[in-house]
């Protein structure tokens, strides 16, 4: 799918499965897969074959974080203030922007390694779901730096204060059962299960109405940075507009099940969009 060879894309009863594909670096994020990720990321904004897109990485490693070699040393070599600033904006743009406001459900599923600059495309994702013993953490302050980009940000918006300081300020490194009790990601599962777990979520979010999961995620983003006042406004206009976008007229059908048929009850399951 890319032009290059640091992402591999997998499609598969309507998921992608993205995989960071440099599993001898440990899928270290250079700039190289910083930009073929942007491209990947676009082509599949507009993919059929993806209704729902996994994040995970090749090998053992989800992500050791950004290249310390490709993405620090090496850019900051050349002297090219220009050149840092083209290569940060490449890694936010997919890391956060595409990816935080994928017109799909996104799911990381992480299978190994998680450090620095990953968790920020961990957070990215709408769900989370880590092999038990995966290994995460903060390494930063061990580089002499800390946190920079939108790790820091992302963690905010996962985790409670006192275990973001304490990883943030310590770099001990933690687990995916520890990564599940703080809430960084939704499940922590045996190794053996992982992939088959992280399937069956991405069918089940497969099966809705995509227009309205859409719709309800990005009002989700958004609604965490507003006022109340600007919450409301915004989160009516996203219904309204769900509404016009929605080809299937899922409000109508549903509510009509419900009232004038008493076919369907939605506190004992999800709506049947196969149903004629
Ligand atoms: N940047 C550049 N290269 C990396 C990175 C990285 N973040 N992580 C791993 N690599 C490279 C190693 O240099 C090595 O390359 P080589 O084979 O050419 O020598 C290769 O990947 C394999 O790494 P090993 O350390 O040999 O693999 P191992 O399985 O023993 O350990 C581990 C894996 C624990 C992930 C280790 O590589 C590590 O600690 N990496 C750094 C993790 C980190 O701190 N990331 C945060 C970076 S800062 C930030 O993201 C902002
Ligand atoms: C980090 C990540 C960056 C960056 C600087 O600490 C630091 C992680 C994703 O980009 O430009």
């Amino acid at each position: 799918m890319g032009q290059g060879d640091t992402v591999d894309v997998e499609f598969d009863e309507g998921i992608a499965w993205v995989s960071l594909n440099r599993p001898d670096k440990r899928n270290a994020m250079n700039p190289a897969l910083n930009d073929e990720m942007c491209r990947v990321l676009d082509r599949l904004d507009g993919d059929d074959r993806c209704q729902v897109l996994v994040l995970t990485g090749a090998g053992e490693s989800f992500s050791a974080g950004m290249d310390l070699k490709e993405y620090f040393r090496e850019v900051e070599a050349t002297g090219s203030l220009a050149l840092q600033r083209r290569v940060r904006r490449a890694s936010v743009s997919w890391q956060w922007k595409q990816l935080a406001f994928f017109p799909k459900p996104t799911i990381a599923m992480v299978n190994g390694w998680c450090f620095g600059g990953a968790f920020t495309p961990l957070v990215a994702c709408d769900l989370a779901i880590a092999d038990e013993r995966a290994q995460f953490g903060l390494s930063e302050v061990n580089w002499g730096i800390p946190p920079g980009s939108l790790v820091t940000k992302a963690l905010a918006a996962t985790v409670p204060q006192r275990d973001a300081l304490y990883y943030i300020m310590t770099g001990e490194p933690f687990d995916g059962a520890k990564a599940a009790e703080m809430r960084l990601v939704n499940e922590a599962v045996p190794a053996a299960d992982l992939r088959r777990r992280t399937r069956e979520l991405a069918v089940q979010l497969a099966s809705l109405n995509p227009v309205v999961v859409h719709a309800a995620k990005v009002g989700y983003k958004y609604a965490a940075e507003l006022t109340w006042a600007q919450s409301e406004d915004y989160l009516y206009a996203k219904l309204d507009q769900a509404r016009l976008l929605d080809p299937e007229n899922g409000r109508e059908e549903g509510i009509s099940r419900f009232i004038d048929d008493k076919a369907y009850r939605p506190g004992l399951g999800a709506f049947d969009r196969t149903r004629p």
